[in-house]
C-alpha cells in the first residue's frame, strides 16, 4: 500500500497546485468516509414483464421521490419504478425484447441500453429522447453472448445529473453457455448485482454535484452498494459472484479483497476464455467486472477499493489515487452450501465467430483531450465516422490528456488487441464495451459491426466519465450498407 499524505498534507498540496496554476486538480481531496456495516445489501428486484406476441415486454417508468441514505435523513431522488436505481431486467439470447419507458419526470431524460448489440434507434442516446409524460417503446433481438450490461440514461449535457440523481439499473443476458457454466447463478443470494456509487451531500442532505473544476468529475465521500451505505451480506454458500458495476460519474475503483484473490469470470461482454485468479480488478465508470469470491464458514471479509493505480498521473491522490476504503461487508453464515470453483467447458467464441485482427478493413484514430475528441466537442448535427455494415475495425484510441478517462463505444463488444503495443492484462483480455485509458497511453480496440444500418441515426462513442461526455467527449458513428452514404 502507498503511503497516504494526512488530511494536512493534502490540503497544503491543493494550495500549491492552486497556485502553481493547476487550479484543474482541485477536485476530491476529502478521503471516503468510514461507515459502519450495519444495512442489508438492497437486491433490486428482477423486472416483471409479458410476453405479447412473443415478444417479453418491460415496462420502467423513471419518476422522483426521496431516499434515506444516510440515517435520518430523506435525501431527493430519481428511479425507475422506485425512488432510486431500478430493477434489474433480464433476458435470453434469441428472445425479442421491448421496453415500455415512461418518463414521468418534469424534463427530458432517455435510456441507453449499455453494453447491447441493437439498431441504433432503440440505442437510447441523445437521439432518443423521452419528453416528460411520454413513453417510448424500443424493441430489439437480444443476440449477443450472455453477459452483465446496464441501463442508464444518455440525455445531451445532462447524463452526469440524470444518472447520479439515481437513474441506473441493470440488465442481465444468459444464453446456453452462461446456463451450461459451473458459476454460482441465484440470483441476489449467491449471485449478487453490486452497484457501486458515490456521492456528495450537502447540508440539507441533497446530492450534490460539484462542479468546481475538478477532474475528472465529482468525486463522494460517501460509497453505496446498490444504493445501500454500510451494506452487508450474508453468504449462504461456499462461494459468491458479484456483478460489479462502477454505476460512478467520475470515480475509478481497484475492487479486491484484503485477504484473499478472487475469480475474475467475466467482463463487460461476457465470459472470459476461463477464469483468472486475481487480486484487484480496477473499474473505471461503466466498466463491469463479475468475479466469485470463496468464503470458509463464519468468515466475515469485505470488497474494498483501495488506492486504484490511475496510470501515471501527477496528483492522482486528487482523483481518487490514495482513497482507501471498504464497500461491502461479506458475511458467511456457519453452514455453507457446496459451490465449487467456477469454469465453463464451451469457448466463448464457439457461436460468435472470433474477432481476427488481420480482417480489419480500417484504422480510425481518436486522441481524447480536454473535452474533445480529435479536436473537436460532440454536436448532434455533426456525423463523425462512417462505418459499412459487416465490416471489422481497429480504433486506436489516445489519452492525450493528463487525467483519465474511460472510452465507450455503443453497440459493439470489442476485443482489446493492445496497450502501447503490448498485450492486455488479463483483465482487459475479455469482450468489452468501455476501457479505463491511462494517460498518454494508445489502446488498439478490434471490433466488428454487425446486423443494424441506419443512414440517419448515429450511435455514440464517447467518455464515460460523464462529466467529460456532457461538456463535449463524444462524437457520432453511422453504420451504413456497403456503398452508402451517409
Ligand atoms: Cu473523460
Amino acid at each position: 500500500m502507498s503511503a497516504r499524505p494526512g488530511l494536512a498534507g493534502l490540503a497544503a498540496l491543493g494550495v500549491a497546485l492552486a497556485v502553481s496554476g493547476c487550479g484543474s486538480f482541485g477536485g476530491s481531496v476529502t478521503p471516503v468516509r468510514a461507515v459502519e456495516f450495519g444495512s442489508e445489501l438492497a437486491i433490486p428486484p428482477l423486472a416483471g414483464s409479458s410476453v405479447v406476441d412473443g415478444v417479453r415486454t418491460f415496462d420502467l417508468t423513471a419518476q422522483s421521490g426521496t431516499s434515506e441514505f444516510l440515517p435520518g435523513v430523506e435525501t431527493p431522488t430519481w428511479g425507475f419504478d422506485g425512488p432510486y436505481l431500478g430493477p434489474t431486467l433480464r433476458a435470453e439470447r434469441g428472445e425479442r425484447v421491448a421496453v415500455r419507458v415512461t418518463n414521468e419526470l418534469d424534463e427530458a431524460t432517455s435510456v441507453h441500453w449499455h453494453g447491447m448489440h441493437l439498431p441504433p434507434a432503440m440505442d437510447g442516446g441523445p437521439h432518443q429522447p423521452v419528453a416528460p409524460g411520454q413513453t417510448w417503446e424500443p424493441t430489439w433481438e437480444i443476440d449477443q453472448p450472455a453477459a452483465t450490461l446496464w441501463y442508464h440514461p444518455h440525455p445531451h449535457g445532462a447524463t452526469e445529473e440524470h444518472v447520479y440523481r439515481g437513474l441506473a439499473g441493470l440488465f442481465l443476458l444468459d444464453d446456453d453457455a452462461s446456463r451450461a457454466a459451473v458459476l454460482p447463478s441465484e440470483y441476489g443470494v449467491d449471485d449478487v448485482p453490486v452497484v457501486v456509487q458515490d456521492k456528495v451531500f450537502d447540508d440539507a442532505g441533497r446530492l450534490e454535484l460539484q462542479h468546481d473544476g475538478g477532474e475528472p468529475g465529482t468525486l463522494g465521500d460517501t460509497v453505496m452498494t446498490n444504493g445501500t451505505v454500510g451494506a452487508y451480506h450474508e453468504v449462504t454458500t461456499e462461494r459468491v459472484r458479484l456483478r460489479l458495476l462502477n454505476g460512478s460519474t467520475a470515480r475509478t475503483y481497484a475492487f479486491g479483497f484484503a485477504d484473499r484473490p478472487f475469480d475474475l469470470v467475466a467482463t463487460d461482454g461476457g465470459l472470459l476464455d476461463a477464469p483468472v485468479r486475481l487480486d484487484e480488478v480496477r473499474l473505471a465508470p461503466g466498466e463491469r467486472a463479475e468475479i466469485v469470491v470463496a468464503l470458509e464458514p463464519g468468515e466475515v471479509t469485505r470488497l474494498r477499493s483501495a488506492d486504484p493505480d490511475l496510470g501515471g498521473i501527477a496528483a492522482s491522490f486528487a482523483m481518487g489515487g490514495n482513497d482507501a476504503f471498504d464497500v461491502l461487508e461479506l458475511r458467511a453464515g456457519e453452514d455453507l452450501a457446496p459451490s465449487p470453483a467456477p469454469s465453463w467447458g464451451r469457448s466463448r467464441h464457439a457461436d460468435d465467430g472470433e474477432l481476427r485482427a488481420e480482417d480489419a478493413a480500417t484504422v480510425r484514430s481518436f486522441e481524447l483531450a480536454e473535452r474533445e475528441i480529435n479536436g473537436e466537442r460532440m454536436d448532434m448535427g455533426r456525423v463523425d465516422e462512417v462505418v459499412t455494415v459487416g465490416d471489422t475495425e481497429v480504433w486506436e484510441v489516445r489519452n492525450a490528456h493528463p487525467v483519465p478517462h474511460s472510452f465507450h463505444v455503443h453497440d459493439v463488444q470489442f476485443r482489446i488487441l493492445t496497450v502501447d503495443g503490448r498485450e492486455p492484462p488479463p483483465q482487459l483480455a475479455g469482450p468489452k464495451d468501455t476501457v479505463y485509458l491511462e494517460p498518454h497511453r494508445t489502446y488498439r480496440l478490434l471490433m466488428r459491426f454487425e446486423d443494424y444500418t441506419d443512414a440517419e441515426v448515429p450511435y455514440m462513442y464517447h467518455c464515460h466519465m460523464l462529466l467529460h461526455e456532457d461538456e463535449g467527449m463524444m462524437g457520432q458513428f453511422l453504420v451504413v450498407e456497403p456503398g452508402e452514404t451517409a
